[in-house]
């Protein structure tokens, strides 16, 4: 959370919306991994993202409509984000199984590894026992540059963050060291932040004040090793019909950097 990020106006909103639209890459297209433990709100910020970039509300990334249970989302997804005008922006979110404790469920690191390289094509249905092979369909021998990650997001809730399992959190470390090795910058995104502080969850604008969350945000830089100003606390939109610039602006500021970051990698890997 950087000293920057101090205020949530409609200004700042339009602001960074505008920045957007400037996103300058050498690619065609961004794309953005979401890594997370089962239910940590990866579907919900990407259907959160859709809707601050149209203005309202939108139906894309299913989210898990019951708290706990097993992944729900057990294949990869690959995520357009619209233009209001219909046209797409020129980045993608990648939608995988979530994380889980157990050796035997969510997704394998193996398999997390070859989706960072690219090599794991739309559709492609994960099993938590056995990796993916060359053999498959759905495996790429040849990734073109668009289709490797180029930023890594890991997405953790900030109510539950201290209770996560170290499982989980190792696997994520094991993770975010691959993504390392091929220079792919990171981020985190520390969602639920209404839920893990009453004064934020009655007004927004006390993000930056509450004595919780800058708790929770260093909690994150120590169970994952990254550094306190690559952590953006949001809230995503879950169950609310209209829209709320306060809520809008917290999400932008995050797309911002994680786009600014993808693409500074991107250009300079394929000069
Ligand atoms: N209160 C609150 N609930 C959230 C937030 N983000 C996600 N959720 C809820 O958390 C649950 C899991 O979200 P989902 O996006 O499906 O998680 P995924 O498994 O990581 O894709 C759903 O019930 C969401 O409504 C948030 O920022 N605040
Ligand atoms: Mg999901």
């Amino acid at each position: 959370m950087s000293s920057s990020q101090q205020s949530l106006t409609k200004s700042d909103k339009e602001e960074i919306l505008k920045d957007l639209d400037n996103v300058w890459t050498k690619l065609e297209t961004l794309r953005i991994l979401l890594l997370g433990p089962t239910g940590a709100g990866k579907s919900c910020f990407i259907n959160s993202v859709q809707r601050v970039l149209l203005g309202r509300n939108a139906i894309g990334a299913l989210e898990h409509t019951t708290q706990g249970g097993a992944s729900f989302t057990r294949s990869i997804r690959t995520h357009q984000m619209k233009k209001r005008g219909g046209e797409c922006f020129p980045f993608v979110f990648c939608d995988i199984m979530g994380l889980e404790p157990d050796e035997a469920g969510g997704i394998k690191i193996e398999d997390i590894t070859a989706v960072l390289e690219g090599r794991i094509m739309d559709g492609f249905t994960f099993n938590p026992l056995v990796p993916i092979t060359a053999e498959n369909q759905k495996y790429n021998t040849n990734p073109h540059p668009c289709e490797k990650v180029h930023c890594l997001v890991s997405i953790l809730p900030a109510d539950s963050i201290s209770r996560m399992s170290d499982k989980v959190i190792d696997k994520m470390k094991v993770i975010r060291q691959k993504a390392s090795h091929l220079n792919i910058p990171q981020a985190i995104v520390m969602t639920k932040v209404d839920l893990a502080c009453e004064l934020v969850n009655k007004d927004l604008t006390k993000i930056y004040h509450s004595k919780k969350i800058k708790e929770k945000v260093q909690v994150c830089s120590n169970k994952l090793g990254i550094s306190l100003n690559s952590i953006y606390p949001v809230k995503n939109y879950h169950e609310e019909i209209t829209q709320d610039p306060k809520v809008d602006v917290l999400i932008l500021m995050a797309l911002r950097d994680i786009l600014n970051f993808a693409s500074d990698y991107a250009n300079d890997q394929y000069k």
